[in-house]
């Protein structure tokens, strides 16, 4: 007697799924001095002048600019120290946080 054996055809796959990570945005106001925002952005996220100035006027023009891209929590912590900052010196100066795409 022969007996056909079938061997299982499916795999388990374990996934481990990456952190989405988060945008901190920086808003633009009509009050925080913009050197303010400059040393702001060169102290919490390690920005050279260049760049912290660069990033300011984007804001400054347009409205809003992605200041970096971080694990949710970095993100958070970053922008809530950073708005901190601001309200220390009674300014509206303002950096939210969004999921990246
Ligand atoms: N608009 C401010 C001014 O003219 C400067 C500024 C730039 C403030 C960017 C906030 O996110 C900002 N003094």
């Amino acid at each position: 007697m022969s007996e056909i054996v079938v061997k299982p055809r499916t795999k388990t796959k374990t996934k481990t799924e990456r952190p989405r990570l988060h945008k901190v945005i920086l808003i633009n106001d009509d009050y925080t001095p913009r050197e303010f925002v400059v040393s702001v952005l060169k102290a919490e996220f390690r920005m050279n002048e260049g760049r912290a100035y660069a990033v300011m006027m984007t804001a400054h023009r347009k409205g809003t600019c992605v200041v970096g891209v971080f694990a949710k929590d970095i993100a958070e912590t970053k922008a809530t120290r950073a708005t901190d900052a601001g309200k220390a010196k009674g300014y509206p100066l303002l950096f939210t946080t969004e999921p990246e795409e």
